[in-house]
């Protein structure tokens, strides 16, 4: 039996990982941090499933790797964990800085003072933000970084310390360049999730209308349960190689919007362009999406477009045969539309808090 370790197991990936690697017979042990709330929803159903156990580690704290892996002694690690939230990061850069970029060092570390260093596989969880302020359209494993967001730079440093262990003690640690991928279990500040779930409230009459950032910004966005099982592909390669995942196709925010409110059964026309675009209820005239500046970034990555062709090459990945755009947001919808029809008014609060410390109205 192989033994897996995913730091970040509470995350929407981790989540999924952990279900995929326990369904292909690992032992998996995943990290928590602790909380005042124990709020581990995602893998809820997980806990007290045989192969499955939870470890205290923060990425902040080099002991705790240390203990952990030390104890473990994994086969494969994950590492997931991460500060991930880009706009959060211009709050918080020293946090993020941390825990994404050290933090990757730390995990890094743990390995090779256990010994380990000959065994055990490492996942890099990196991210299409590399690519920033984009040099080419679309983006490939060639492209040139432009790290745009505290978040990506230090990101970008997770990249190269990774790339070094490999070169220099011969590891086998690998980074898979992932482009957006969400699911129902997206975090709910997240444009899509921010998105499914507003067209769900105000579908069923729980909410007036939803203000996002910028419209235009391009995503290629892909469903997290599919990506999850190329994060394992990438370890079971021959050699240690970097990936870049997507879906190799593009859509805007606004489309994003348009599809899942046509789900909910909405069908809105955008008018007017800039901070005075509205999305429109065809049927009623009412204004239902707003633009508010509060969720303007001070440097935004507006490009994003993957081209998968060497994961296509050597891991068999076929976004043709995965989960599309319109399925992504449709089974995004669905599920936003059965957890409002039973919502209570102290779970918006929450979300509203949550949106509310995003734009900066609580601190
Ligand atoms: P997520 O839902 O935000 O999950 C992040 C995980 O990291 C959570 O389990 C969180 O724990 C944990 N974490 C945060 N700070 C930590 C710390 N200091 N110590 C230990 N654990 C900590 O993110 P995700 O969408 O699953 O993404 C997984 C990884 O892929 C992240 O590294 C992200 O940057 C990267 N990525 C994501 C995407 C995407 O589109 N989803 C694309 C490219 C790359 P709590 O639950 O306790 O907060
Ligand atoms: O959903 P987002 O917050 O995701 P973003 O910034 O692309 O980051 C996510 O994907 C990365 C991979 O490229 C990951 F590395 C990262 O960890 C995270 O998972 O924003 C997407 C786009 C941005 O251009 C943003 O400006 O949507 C735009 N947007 C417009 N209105 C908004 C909003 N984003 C958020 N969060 N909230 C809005 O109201």
């Amino acid at each position: 039996m192989k033994t897996a370790l995913i730091t970040g197991v509470t995350g929407q990936d981790g989540s999924y990982l952990a279900e995929f690697l326990l369904s292909k017979g690992y032992a998996v042990h995943g990290t928590i941090r602790r909380s005042s709330v124990d709020y581990r929803e995602r893998i809820a159903h997980l806990e007290g499933t045989p192969n499955f156990h939870l470890h205290y580690a923060d990425m902040g704290d080099s002991m705790s790797m240390m203990q952990v892996v030390g104890k473990v002694r994994p086969d494969e690690i994950y590492n997931l964990a991460a500060q991930s939230h880009v706009q959060v990061s211009f709050d918080s850069p020293e946090f993020t800085a941390d825990v994404d970029a050290t933090g990757v060092l730390r995990v890094l570390e743990a390995v090779r003072l256990c010994g380990l260093e000959k065994s055990c596989r490492i996942y890099q969880a990196s991210t299409s933000e590399l690519y920033g302020k984009v040099e080419e359209v679309p983006q490939n494993e060639n492209t040139p970084f432009h790290p745009y967001s505290p978040y990506a730079v230090a990101k970008l440093y997770g990249f190269w310390i990774v790339k070094e262990y490999r070169e220099a003690y011969n590891m086998f640690c690998c980074s898979g360049i992932l482009f957006n991928h969400e699911s129902e279990r997206r975090g709910e500040t997240f444009v899509t999730r921010k998105i499914t779930l507003a067209a769900a409230r105000i579908a069923q009459g729980k909410q007036d209308k939803l203000y996002l950032g910028n419209l235009s910004s391009l995503r290629d966005w892909g469903y997290a349960k599919d990506y999850v099982e190329c994060m394992w592909k990438i370890l079971q390669h021959d050699t240690p190689e970097d990936f870049v995942i997507a879906t190799g196709e593009q859509h805007s925010v606004r489309e994003f919007c348009y599809y899942a409110f046509k789900r909910a059964g909405i069908e809105l026309e955008f008018k007017g362009e800039g901070a005075e675009e509205k999305g429109i209820d065809k049927a009623t005239g009412r204004v239902l999406v707003e633009v508010s500046p509060d969720f303007y970034r001070p440097t935004d990555v507006v490009n994003l477009w993957g081209d998968p062709t060497k994961a296509k090459k050597l891991l068999g990945w076929d976004p043709s045969k995965m989960t599309s755009f319109e399925e992504l947001v449709n089974l995004m919808v669905d599920a936003d539309m059965a957890k409002v029809a039973v919502e209570r008014a102290s779970d918006h609060v929450r979300t509203n808090l949550a949106e509310y410390l995003e734009k900066g109205i609580v601190k």
